[in-house]
């Protein structure tokens, strides 16, 4: 009896425990970063994290306001989830490729992570054999940096200055903030020079191990979740073509943005729907965090979209986060570091038709905005 009662005890102390043994892809990755891959697990039961690009740096018609953010703006409340992006810092360039100066963006991090929400960053780096834009597919650049291609040193040059910028992000207490790392996203479709119309499935997964390795174990950087995005897929085969394996990921996602008119169809949702029951199962038998990392209705002309369109198409799946794209701001116009302001946005504006709508997504309780997000602790 008395030993029944020990082992019980021992099986309550190590249960919670072993609650915590989802495994990171780096396994040196720093104790702050396995508690938020833990806690997200955690949370998945109790919402989706709202995430938002660029959210405390500009919106329509304002740029670098202190304490100002296009969600609170919206809902009186900062997001759980704050996005950025790296494009040009590869090329020691003072603003990122939308404007956004590096060292802005560094405090802008840091005031995300002491709200207690997380960060999200990806890269749209420039094609690194023609030095042209992302968007520029000529060049077979994947084969050119993988090890053995003629860019491969130039590519290291590269992963040595995000490396630099990883490392740099702390907290107040000294301690690295984790970054859900989201490089060579939308490599499904064809646009990008990562894209699957300019390599072969074995080349990308090549660079994506080859990506992890040299951050992880040249560069030691440990506070890195790195997610797995493509854009289009239909089948959970499609779904894991370019799949470098579980050792080299954390997070299973996909990007997908309403285009068209929504009134008249229900193919956003009904494809939304689909391709989130492939994902989350995929991720669930890989014990990886399912999310949404980009969506959006570009101005959102359909006045009942968040609710008829995305959250339908979400309907009962457990995703950890959903992120919208950026507002505004500034887009690339000619010569070096110039920039024309952009009315397009993706979370309304208080006089858009769709703002009562996506008001009534944040009183849903199905999302986690910013005073649930520091509730869940989900750094400790
Ligand atoms: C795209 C657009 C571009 C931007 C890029 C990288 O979807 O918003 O204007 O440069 O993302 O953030």
């Amino acid at each position: 009896m008395k030993r029944l009662l020990i082992s019980s005890y021992f099986l309550l102390l190590t249960v919670p425990m072993l609650g915590q043994d989802y495994q990171t892809a780096n396994k040196k990755a720093s104790s702050t970063t396995v508690k938020l891959f833990n806690n997200l697990f955690k949370a998945l039961p109790k919402g989706i994290l709202f995430g938002h690009q660029d959210d405390l740096a500009y919106g329509v018609g304002w740029e670098y306001i202190p304490n100002k953010s296009c969600v609170k703006d919206a809902v009186g409340e900062y997001p759980a989830m704050y996005g950025w992006e790296l494009g040009d810092l590869e090329l020691d360039a003072v603003f990122n490729l939308d404007s956004v100066p590096f060292n802005k963006m560094i405090n802008f991090i840091k005031d995300g992570y002491d709200k207690g929400g997380v960060i999200t960053i990806s890269w749209h780096a420039n094609n690194p054999v023609t030095g042209k834009n992302a968007w520029d597919i000529s060049g077979n650049a994947v084969q050119a940096i993988i090890p053995g291609g003629v860019k491969h040193e130039l590519y290291k040059t590269w992963l040595d200055k995000i490396a630099a910028f990883m490392q740099n992000l702390k907290g107040s207490n000294g301690e690295m903030i984790p970054i859900i790392f989201r490089p060579f996203h939308e490599f499904t479709g064809n646009w990008f020079w990562w894209c699957q119309n300019t390599c072969s499935a074995e080349e990308f997964k090549t660079l994506w191990k080859f990506t992890f390795d040299y951050l992880t174990y040249t560069k030691e950087v440990n506070n890195l979740l790195y997610a797995y995005n493509p854009e289009k897929f239909e089948t959970e085969s499609e779904y894991m073509q370019r799949y470098p394996g579980s050792d080299y990921v954390d997070i299973m996602s996909f990007d997908f943005y309403q285009y068209g008119d929504p009134a008249n169809n229900k193919n956003f949702e009904n494809t939304l729907n689909k391709r989130l029951g492939i994902l989350t199962k995929v991720a669930e038998k890989n014990h990886k965090l399912p999310a949404l990392a980009e969506t959006g209705f570009m101005n959102i002309p359909y006045p009942k979209w968040f609710t008829k369109k995305l959250m339908k198409g979400i309907g009962r799946h457990k995703i950890s986060y959903v992120h919208l794209w950026r507002d505004g701001g500034l887009v690339k116009g000619t010569g070096q570091n110039k920039f024309t302001p952009s009315q397009d946005h993706f979370v309304p504006l208080v006089s858009d038709k769709a703002y009562l709508d996506f008001y009534k997504l944040y009183i849903s309780d199905k999302f986690i905005f910013e005073k649930k997000m520091r509730d869940l602790k989900i750094y400790q």
